[in-house]
């Protein structure tokens, strides 16, 4: 499939980068250009924040009536849902996951769509009790103009969990998808105009992250950054924006404990374990790489995970069978090949691999087989750096006590999961965990009417849920004097 060459958004219009330079678009599963976009840099983001100041100064999209703003989210949500197969399907060639997992990022978009959609009407002010004399109206507003810097995980969930709380706060906003993954962002302006969003509430330019996200970051006429990536880039974001005290949200790594206890149910546990490692191929921030097992279960937990690794097919994310996709680009393959050599040098030692894909097309794929090591302890590189790619690394432990220090002992506080049958447990060890999510007994589920984000170099913010949309506003304390007249002109 040509994907062709997909223009940005500004404004409502189509438009090339001012430049004329364009990016190439690879698919992961078979390493070929399937379609070209514009490479934007500060001139197109300039023009795409005018758009989106315009739209918000002017009052066009805040100043639009609560329930028409509502309907307007409520309707692409309908779209989006109408639109999945396709949607779906361009996912799978931008970025290779199973299609399986794709239809589902595309469903839980349209839900975020429709939860914020509801939120609209509902976000009320308080007034808190005062001094009689006078009247403290609190009241939300939106921030202004929000610049939205994606990765290439999950590319239409991740634009649309920005754009849709932004929309529903009243905010106008500029979005910069990853340079890897631009086609299913670049699918929306059709839809936001069926769904009768005005020009310049949505602007999207894609571009690199060192020219166009850096552009966005610094333009004074953008009052937050909502990012979501790497810990090494939110920090460089974070600096840059504290010149003109913006206001960021940031999404970051992780390198998640996962607790086996020895009183759980083992079939649950590997099964789920394993799936908190590999889904996605590894690429998810909040993976459970890190497995801490209970001494007494340690080898069959092991023997068992052997059984899942046979159990994976690797191959193009179209086919049915297929449940694990290539990574994202020859780049990041190399990466977690680096990884991978550099756990060997450690002295780790690879207990299981999974297979390559046997077809001969996907041969310049960017394909990385799953591997579990084991041997390996707190101080190696494996065990303390985000990989995002299928790599488990499995240690034994002994005491509830070391659990924790073993699970805290990263920079990272993303999430974090642990599996018994005593709740007593469950509950004291879940206090313990330095994390945002703590699953018990499971892994992977954020419910997007949860708030979702990091402790520690995780993040600071929260996505998803009503903490999310709160990112997104502004409080405003209007104090009333009851004690002068206020004459209603006639
Ligand atoms: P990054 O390299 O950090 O890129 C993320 C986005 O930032 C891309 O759009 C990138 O543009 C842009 N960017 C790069 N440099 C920039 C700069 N100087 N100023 C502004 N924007 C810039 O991350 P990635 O490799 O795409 O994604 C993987 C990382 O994301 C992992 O660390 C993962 O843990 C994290 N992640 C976190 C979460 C949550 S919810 N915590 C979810 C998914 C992923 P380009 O496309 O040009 O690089």
């Amino acid at each position: 499939m040509d994907y062709g060459y997909q223009r940005m958004y500004i404004n409502a219009e189509r438009v090339d980068a001012q430049s004329g330079q364009t990016i190439d678009v690879f698919d992961p599963a078979f390493g070929t250009v399937i379609a070209r976009v514009p490479q934007g840099n500060s001139s197109d983001i300039d023009q795409a924040v005018r758009s989106a100041r315009h739209c918000f100064d002017s009052g066009v999209w805040p100043g639009r009536p609560a329930r028409e703003r509502e309907r307007i989210l409520l309707d692409l949500a309908q779209i989006i849902r109408r639109e999945r197969d396709i949607l779906a399907q361009t996912e799978v060639k931008d970025c290779g996951k199973p299609l399986a997992d794709a239809l589902a990022d595309i469903d839980e978009a349209a839900f975020i769509l429709e939860y914020y959609g509801g939120w609209v009407t509902k976000l009320n002010g308080e007034i808190p009790p005062t001094n009689p004399e006078a009247m403290s109206l609190i009241v939300k507003e939106p921030i202004g103009v929000a610049g939205l810097i994606i990765p290439w995980n999950y590319p239409f969930l991740m634009a649309i969990q920005k754009i849709a709380p932004a929309l529903a706060a009243g905010c106008t906003c500029v979005l910069k998808p990853a340079e890897q993954t631009p086609l299913t962002a670049l699918a929306l302006p059709k839809y936001l105009e069926e769904a009768l969003l005005p020009p310049g509430a949505v602007n999207i330019v894609t571009g690199y992250g060192d020219e166009a996200g850096e552009a966005l970051v610094k333009h004074p006429g953008v009052d937050m950054i909502s990012f979501t990536g790497s810990l090494e880039v939110g920090r460089h974001i974070q600096k840059t924006a504290a010149l003109q005290i913006k206001r960021v949200t940031l999404e970051l790594g992780g390198k998640s404990p996962n607790i086996v206890f020895a009183d759980t149910n083992l079939d649950d546990a590997v099964a789920k374990t394993c799936f908190g490692v590999f889904w996605n191929q590894g690429e998810v921030c909040s993976a459970g790489s890190r497995v801490i097992v209970q001494e007494p279960i340690y080898d069959e937990f092991l023997d068992r995970v052997d059984n899942y690794l046979s159990s994976i097919k690797m191959g193009c994310g179209t086919h049915p069978d297929t449940t694990m996709g290539p990574l994202i680009s020859l780049e990041h393959q190399k990466r977690v090949q680096e990884h991978v050599k550099s756990a060997y040098k450690d002295g780790a030692q690879c207990r299981a691999k999974g297979t390559l894909p046997d077809d001969s097309a996907l041969i310049h794929g960017y394909f990385v087989e799953p591997m579990v090591f084991t041997n390996v302890d707190m101080t190696m590189r494996i065990m303390r750096e985000e990989i995002f790619g299928p790599v488990m690394a499995v240690m034994p432990f002994s005491t509830e006590d070391e659990a924790v220090t073993l699970a805290n002992d990263t920079p990272y506080g993303l999430a974090a999961a642990l599996w018994t049958n005593d709740i007593k447990r469950a509950l004291a060890v879940a206090k313990k965990l330095r994390a945002g999510t703590v699953w018990i007994n499971d892994s992977q589920p954020a419910p997007s009417e949860a708030p979702w984000g990091g402790y520690k170099q995780s993040g600071q913010g929260r996505e998803l849920g009503r903490m999310g949309l709160e990112e997104y506003l502004e409080t405003k304390h209007i104090y009333i004097n009851l004690n002068r007249g206020i004459n209603t002109p006639e």
